[in-house]
């Protein structure tokens, strides 16, 4: 099956200050991808408020959601959603569950696990997967977590409480295959669904981030990670997530920020295409 992108500049999960940076990542790396297989659900350009649920600028999370679910369901092909933060994944993997039970590999170095009343940020980006899962569309159990290494106390407790499953890099193959033969015997018809968040690669391969964790993957684990995933499960769906380039001018030059020298992110936009390829190819 052949794929579309779905890009979706969402910043407002994010809990950085340049939070932003997320629209001109989306764009840097739209423009990369072919036209023809690429379409945009523009995010708001308001902050967006809570709407009583503790949550930061619920009100134009929920928007975008409801865009996205709009074009997702036009789309015959396999959808690689482009964030913008990482709450983009509630949309993209909802729309996943409606063709099976979904098995999750969350690349990530967080677990995105709080909820509004744990979260210390308030940030939707550091509650999406929490909330898939409280929802009913995600099973804990179904979810392989790879690369996640930055927890807060609340989520390691939950991970905990839930016995959910960490895998390495060459562990992935197998855990898919795994849940994917429970599923099966459980009834169910299984589908993959791979998200991937940049920061799961160590700062020293990718720079791009606004939550950078030490002891990241590197680039070929994570790509054969995919593959392996996706050679034991047919993938549904597939996001990548994060991408927070450096502060980039119109004419597409990169401007240092505070200072230092000038920030190149070429290297990081190759590392992104050869992961959109692993997710797409
Ligand atoms: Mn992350």
């Amino acid at each position: 099956m052949t794929s579309s992108f779905v890009v979706v500049p969402q910043w407002q999960g994010s809990g950085s200050s340049r939070a932003m940076r997320l629209v001109d990542g989306a764009e840097s790396i739209r423009r990369q991808l072919p036209k023809a297989a690429t379409h945009r659900v523009d995010a708001p350009l308001e902050a967006g408020d809570a709407e009583g649920t503790g949550i930061l600028r619920y009100s134009s999370i929920r928007l975008v959601r409801e865009r996205l679910q709009r074009q997702l369901s036009e789309l015959d092909d396999t959808p690689i959603v482009i964030g913008g933060d990482c709450g983009v994944e509630y949309g993209a993997i909802e729309h996943a569950a409606r063709s099976g039970r979904v098995v999750l590999l969350w690349a990530d170095a967080h677990a995105d696990l709080n909820t509004a009343e744990s979260s210390p940020s308030r940030a939707f980006h550091g509650m999406v997967l929490r909330a898939l899962i409280d929802d009913g569309i995600v099973d804990a159990a179904d979810v392989l977590l790879l690369g996640v290494r930055d927890l807060d106390d609340a989520e390691a407790e939950f991970i905990d409480s839930r016995s959910m499953r960490r895998v390495s890099a060459d562990e992935v193959g197998a855990a898919v295959a795994e849940r994917a033969a429970a599923a099966r015997e459980a009834g169910h018809g299984p589908v993959l669904y791979a998200h991937v968040d940049l920061d799961v690669l160590d700062p020293a391969v990718f720079t791009g981030v606004s939550f950078p964790a030490p002891f990241g993957l590197d680039l070929a684990s994570l790509t054969q990670a995919v593959s392996d995933a996706r050679a034991a499960l047919a993938l549904a769906g597939a996001g990548l997530t994060e991408y927070a380039p450096a502060i980039v001018s119109d004419d597409d030059s990169e401007i240092a920020d505070d200072g230092d020298e000038p920030f190149d992110s070429g290297d990081d936009l190759s590392a992104i295409l050869r992961i959109v390829a692993a997710l797409s190819r």
